[in-house]
């Protein structure tokens, strides 16, 4: 099936460095790079639109366990915007070296870049709602006034911002589907790439090649 580029979105999701080499780092995440800037530039020639989200964090943020006592990243709590936080490293602190874009990753066909996780007391996976699943962060609004259907995702991390950012788009009505080879996951708690993978299929997510993704571009 043919895919038309004028109605796809490429997304790029948080391919920083904190992710790929800093105190976040991704098992193998710089992988995700060269089908990436390859997809950017196929979707791009054809007419279709690439955007990236960036992780932004403020110091202090209520994600870090740093901002806790006696609290270590892993630790899973309730704060007061949500339940079931977990609790990372310092990462992605805004302007600092950790939460630029990784050199390689192209971002000259990029024409969006969508920050998230701004405020301190908030923490934000999806590209389009932080975690209160209620705060938009305008991607839909982006989208819809590109006339967007198809939005293709790749980047960090499968099991979280991938994820997150995959399921809203879904259940938003848009065609989603997941460069397979350009997504790499945290894993953990272990076994969450897994979880992810199998629940983003359930809900109807397609995982396709980069390669074969070019292909079909029209
Ligand atoms: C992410 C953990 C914390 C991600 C962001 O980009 O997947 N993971 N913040
Ligand atoms: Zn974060």
């Amino acid at each position: 099936m043919t895919l038309n580029a004028a109605r796809t979105l490429l997304l790029e999701i948080d391919v920083q460095n904190d992710f790929c080499s800093g105190a976040l780092a991704v098992q193998n995440a710089v992988e995700v790079i060269p089908p990436l800037n390859a997809l950017a530039a196929a979707v791009t020639a054809k007419g279709g639109c690439a955007a990236a989200t960036q992780d932004w964090h403020p110091w202090g943020h209520s994600s870090f366990a740093s901002s806790y006592s006696g609290k270590s990243p892993g630790d899973i709590i309730d704060t007061e915007t949500v339940n079931g936080q977990v609790l990372w490293p310092d990462h992605c602190i805004q302007g600092s070296w950790g939460a630029a874009f990784h050199e390689q990753l192209n971002l000259d066909p990029v024409s969006f870049i969508i920050r998230k996780g701004l405020q301190k007391t908030l923490d934000s996976y999806s590209a389009f709602f932080e975690n209160d699943r209620r705060t938009p962060t305008g991607l839909e609004g982006l989208i819809r006034g590109l006339g967007i259907e198809t939005v293709i995702i790749g980047g960090l991390a499968t099991d979280y911002c991938v994820f997150y950012s995959a399921m809203d788009c879904k259940r938003l009505g848009l065609a989603t589907i997941i460069a397979g080879d350009a997504v790499r996951g945290v894993d953990f708690p272990a076994g969450s790439v897994d979880n992810a993978v199998k629940e983003m299929k359930k809900n109807g997510i397609e995982f396709i090649s980069s390669a074969e993704l070019i292909g079909r571009l029209k």
